[in-house]
């Protein structure tokens, strides 16, 4: 609760046992509700992810929880408050969690799981009428190996975290979004500026990789995965030499 504080960002923070999915429930009650409040679940009975998937987790296993920014800059760079999560949430639980993640472009959180790569966490931001955005995050704290909703999954336990504490996970959390949104804001949403463009790219581990994005209209390509641009999307780079910008509404799959 003392993330409520007098000029901050975070302006209510509503910590509910059990609800459908936190990002729906902040949507339906947005108008009422002003920039930065905050609606953290024990449990989702619902939770959703990005293209009508699901989002699964067992009751109190993780953070569920969903924000409402009002952001003040060009509505054209509101594309970048997902990787802003992302980055928020990764550098904010490195440190209360000591264990380190990387970043799945777009909005997965990962973490290294003996040799491999998983998914420990998930950002889902929903636009909800003409000045405001929803963001839920997911994390993935104590679960174990036979407790994971999906094959792939990972956690914070898995990833020998420090701490599996909820409470000053979420609180570290909420900190840094608050000074990475801070920044950005700053900067009138400028990714460069604020220093967001370069610190996701150094976090991201798609960088570098084969990836298969899927296109509008059944096209596809397959090429290496180059860099971030300043709109924050993936640029893809095809055999032929030429560079493809991937939006963050195309699908993309790692090749191995
Ligand atoms: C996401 O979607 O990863 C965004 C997840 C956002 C969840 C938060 S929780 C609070 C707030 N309220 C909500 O209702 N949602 C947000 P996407 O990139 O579409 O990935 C979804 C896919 O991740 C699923 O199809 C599964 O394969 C996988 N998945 C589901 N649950 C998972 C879990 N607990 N850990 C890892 N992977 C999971």
């Amino acid at each position: 609760r003392a993330l409520v504080r007098p000029g901050g960002l975070w302006t209510s923070l509503d910590v509910v046992e059990r609800v459908g999915s936190t990002n729906s429930d902040l949507v339906a009650r947005a108008a009422e509700l002003g920039e930065g409040a905050v609606l953290v679940a024990e449990e989702q009975t619902s939770g959703r992810g990005r293209l009508d998937r699901s989002w699964t987790a067992p009751p109190r296993s993780g953070l569920f929880l969903s924000v409402l920014l009002k952001p003040d800059v060009p509505v054209d760079r509101w594309g970048w408050l997902p990787l802003l999560t992302g980055v928020a949430a990764a550098t904010g639980l490195a440190r209360a969690a000591g264990a380190d993640f990387a970043l799945k472009w777009p909005n997965d959180l990962m973490v290294r799981v003996g040799g491999e790569e998983r998914k420990a966490g998930g950002i889902l931001a929903e636009r909800v009428g003409s000045d405001g955005v929803v963001i839920g995050i997911g994390v993935n704290v104590t679960l174990r190996e036979d407790e994971l909703p999906v094959p792939q999954a990972g956690s914070l336990a898995l990833a020998n975290a420090v701490s599996t504490d909820r409470d000053p996970l979420l609180r570290a959390l909420l900190r840094s979004l608050e000074d990475w949104y801070g920044v950005w804001r700053a900067a009138n949403g400028d990714a460069h500026a604020s220093r967001l463009q370069e610190t996701y790219a150094a976090g991201c581990s798609t960088l570098g990789l084969t990836v298969r994005a899927e296109l509008p209209g059944d096209r596809s390509l397959i090429g290496e995965a180059v860099a971030i641009d300043g709109d924050g999307r993936l640029v893809v780079t095809t055999p032929d030499g030429k560079d493809h910008p991937i939006g963050a509404g195309d699908i993309v799959h790692l090749r191995p």
